[in-house]
């Protein structure tokens, strides 16, 4: 399978609210060059460069004014005097307003954020667009006839929506790709998103269209980040209505009940027919993961694999998150070679 890298991710290593406390991000550059190296150490086949893109490929999913934010946040931050990591420290909940963007940074942050998982810092707009090249590079190259890829993003993507960031991402990789393949001419794109944590970003940015099917299988949002999306009665808005499907599941989920969900979510998947598919690839499933709560295993992702390719469709893997950087290259690697019926 083709892998699209680029080392600019290590551009980007910031600081979080975690716990009370401010924390070096759990999603931290090792976690890329982990799953490079067994990537490598598999044979898994070619690892090519991203191409170059316009900011205006991510206004596709994303509003001008919010890539126009995340391009020019840092030098705004500098500019009111500010040397450490950019984090927003306000919110416009419920009844205050955000029909208004703010001019000074800490309002701009507030507004464009959902949490304090987002550090912006000097490196971080550069690692962000070459993350969401990646994806759209992989897309273009099974636009092209090449029937899987997989794109080695960092910072992961799936919980920014059209107007905010969070959860450590930025730009949606996986939704900006699968709206490239929209654009290049696919009349059914789906995204499955098997990341531990609920792709709210995904979801929101396709729920009023049929042309996108989302579906993710997740920690069940009463008790697990992202809390305000992810539960089962979202099931798509208008004529989006029926193209949503989530897979909210408990605490101590392993495969023998991740499977099950699984298999039903790949049985819609071959029922929509899409002419691509989108993977948001977190293993942040693994039972040894140090912020998520399922319990599935080394050999699993093999499993996972094998089930996404029983599809039967092209295939764009998007890296998300997984944090036990000791296995999230094997376990990374393990889909798919899965996918590829080699074990
Ligand atoms: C709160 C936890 C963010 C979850 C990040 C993640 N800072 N999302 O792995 O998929
Ligand atoms: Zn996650």
């Amino acid at each position: 399978m083709l892998t699209i890298y680029s080392d600019k991710h290590r551009l980007h290593h910031g600081t979080e609210l975690k716990d009370g406390v401010l924390k070096p991000c759990v999603e931290m550059p090792d976690r890329a060059d982990t799953v490079l190296a067994r990537v490598r150490s598999a044979a898994l086949g070619e690892i090519m460069a991203p191409h170059d893109y316009a900011s205006s490929s991510y206004s596709t999913v994303h509003s001008e004014r919010y890539v126009s934010f995340l391009e020019n946040a840092w030098s705004r931050w500098v500019a009111a005097g500010r040397s450490h990591d950019a984090l927003p420290l306000i919110w416009p909940v419920r009844d205050l307003r955000s029909d208004i963007e703010p001019d000074h940074i800490d309002g701009k942050l507030g507004f464009y954020a959902m949490d304090a998982g987002v550090p912006i810092t000097a490196g971080t707009w550069e690692a962000v667009r070459t993350s969401a090249n990646l994806a759209l590079t992989g897309m273009e190259a099974i636009a092209g006839g090449t029937s899987s890829a997989f794109a080695l993003c960092r910072p992961p993507g799936h919980h920014a929506a059209a107007e905010y960031m969070g959860g450590y991402c930025y730009l949606n990789n996986a939704a900006i790709a699968a709206q490239g393949f929209i654009v290049k001419g696919a009349k059914r794109v789906a995204v499955l998103d098997v990341d531990y944590h609920h792709g709210n970003g995904t979801q929101s940015i396709f729920y009023d269209r049929a042309d996108v099917l989302f579906i993710s299988l997740h920690g069940d949002p009463k008790n697990s980040y992202p809390y305000f999306l992810g539960h089962r009665d979202e099931q798509g808005h208008g004529a989006g209505m029926g193209f949503n499907h989530n897979y909210p599941l408990p605490h101590g989920t392993a495969w023998d009940t991740y499977s099950i969900a699984l298999d039903d979510a790949c049985s819609k998947l071959a029922a929509y027919a899409p002419d691509a598919i989108v993977i948001s690839l977190g293993v942040d499933t693994f039972k040894d993961d140090p912020i998520s709560q399922f319990k599935l295993e080394n050999q699993d992702y093999l499993r996972m694999g094998a089930a996404i390719a029983g599809i039967g469709k092209p295939t764009l893997f998007v890296m998300e998150g997984g944090y036990m950087v000791d296995d999230i290259g094997v376990n990374v690697a393990n889909v798919l070679l899965g996918f590829e019926g080699r074990r």
